[in-house]
């Protein structure tokens, strides 16, 4: 270990930390110093079993040989190439085998360095898409309750947590939103997609006809809902999108940030689901997490869409410092390498039935009032204690991290993505770690 890594840093104000309870945890700080595989160090020495890939990025575990590498080398051969009206081969390269690995159609690639940046990418690109077919009236978009898109003022315009809205204004105008598709009365404790609630994707028939077909520019759903709390998709629920978006010529967006990249056990939701969207965002899993870098795929008629006009001209007026950086390539292909020689992108598959199991073991445990699950995804809902939101939850997140148990979660949700490596003992000892913890909160 380092020297850097061992030092402590005795003063914790200057830095703002992001999504995080900055005055509790500058109180008694959490800190990691180290990782390897399924494994952190906390600074304290103790090791700390990540129970949710980093932020449900690092599906491949942590410092990865390969990965580790690859960044090295590319970042004393190239270290930055500008993403504008110039190129370097590994960017394309990235592109194609990231194609070869998309659902069918989906055969253009454009980089971001996040989700978020994914989703904003994919809002802009829907609405211009109309414009350059002629159809400059559809800029509407369409989201969901509960839908996480990222923290962008896009993204969370289409978003439907309260929260991260609330405070910044009036967002984008021109946005409505689906009912969700959370409904614990009839789904509670379900074992992966639940049966009951397809039909309310026939919301999206009324708001188009409220709005009119002719100015929706776009849905964007996540697949699974995962920062909300994992709510899963109603069998049959995204087929009825997907025909209802075909019908009225409106493109259907996936988010794949999370369910990208072998989290459900298919190499996206996508494949897993057997419904194709017409544009995909990703990031997290493409480059496990090391790296920040993200992916919107495409249709090749969207695509194409935009390649008129005269040659000098740029197609589409959008694109980040760091689209496409080398050394997030060179991460991204070797995150892709140790995807396809580790078989992590369909792995899950294997180990989802025992993995449901597992987790469905911990019904009757003091306050839990839901499991849900799917591919090497988990939730655990815990009744909130009257009039204290979240704290119950957050108890559960401080006792797991003392027992040496990295979870996350949201509002009184306990939310699980282990690292795509996960063995079966490893599934036990982590839901051992969580049935003592629910047993120890109050
Ligand atoms: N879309 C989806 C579906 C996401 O899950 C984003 C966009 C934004 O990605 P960036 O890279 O800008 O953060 C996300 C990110 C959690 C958690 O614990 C989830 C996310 C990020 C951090 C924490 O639920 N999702
Ligand atoms: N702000 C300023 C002043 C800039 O010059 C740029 C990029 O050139 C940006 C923001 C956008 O930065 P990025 O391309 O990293 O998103």
């Amino acid at each position: 270990m380092s020297n850097r890594l061992k030092v402590t840093p005795n003063d914790l104000s200057a830095f703002w930390m992001p999504f995080t309870a900055n005055r509790q945890f500058k109180q008694t700080p959490r800190m990691l110093v180290a990782a390897k595989d399924m494994h952190y160090t906390a600074s304290d020495g103790r090791q700390i079993m990540d129970g949710t890939a980093g932020l449900w990025c690092v599906n491949a575990g942590h410092c990865r040989p390969k990965i580790t590498e690859a960044i090295q080398q590319q970042a004393a051969e190239l270290d930055y190439a500008p993403a504008f009206q110039m190129g370097h081969p590994i960017v394309f390269e990235l592109a194609n085998r990231l194609v070869d690995i998309a659902p069918k159609g989906m055969d253009h690639v454009f980089f971001t360095n996040s989700g978020s940046e994914s989703v904003e990418t994919a809002l802009k690109m829907a609405i211009a898409y109309h414009r350059v077919k002629g159809e400059g009236s559809r800029t509407r978009l369409i989201g969901r309750e509960r839908g996480y898109h990222g923290v962008n003022f896009g993204g969370i315009s289409v978003g439907g947590i309260v929260s991260n809205r609330k405070m910044f204004g009036t967002l984008l105008t021109g946005v409505d939103h689906m009912p969700h598709t959370h409904f614990p009365d009839k789904n509670a404790f379900s074992r992966g997609v639940p049966e009951h609630g397809a039909d309310v994707a026939s919301e999206l028939e009324r708001i188009v006809a409220l709005h009119d077909a002719s100015t929706i520019a776009a849905v964007i759903v996540e697949p699974v809902a995962g920062s909300t709390g994992v709510i899963l998709p109603p069998k049959g629920y995204l087929q009825k999108l997907r025909d209802i978006c075909t019908k009225h010529g409106i493109l259907l967006i996936f988010d794949e940030v999370i369910t990208g990249f072998g989290r459900l056990g298919a190499p996206f939701a996508a494949d897993y689901f057997g419904v194709i969207p017409d544009i995909m965002t990703t990031a997290k899993g493409v480059s496990n997490g090391v790296i920040p870098m993200g992916a919107v795929f495409v249709k090749r008629e969207i695509h194409d869409a935009f390649m008129t006009g005269p040659e000098h001209l740029i197609e589409f007026m959008h694109g980040y410092t760091y689209s496409g950086n080398p050394i997030a390539c060179a991460a991204a292909l070797a995150t892709l390498d140790t995807y396809k020689e580790e078989g992590l992108l369909t792995r899950g598959e294997e180990l989802a039935p025992y993995w449901e199991d597992a987790l469905h073991s911990l019904k009757g445990e003091p306050n839990v009032i839901d499991i849900r699950n799917i591919g090497l995804v988990g939730a655990i809902e815990l009744a909130p204690i009257a009039g204290e939101p979240t704290k119950r939850a957050f108890s559960a997140f401080l006792k797991a991290f003392e027992r040496g148990l990295l979870i996350r979660t949201t509002g009184d949700i306990i939310a699980l993505s282990p690292p795509l490596i996960i063995t079966k003992g490893q599934i036990n000892e982590l839901v051992d770690h969580v049935r003592e913890v629910l047993r120890a909160v109050d």
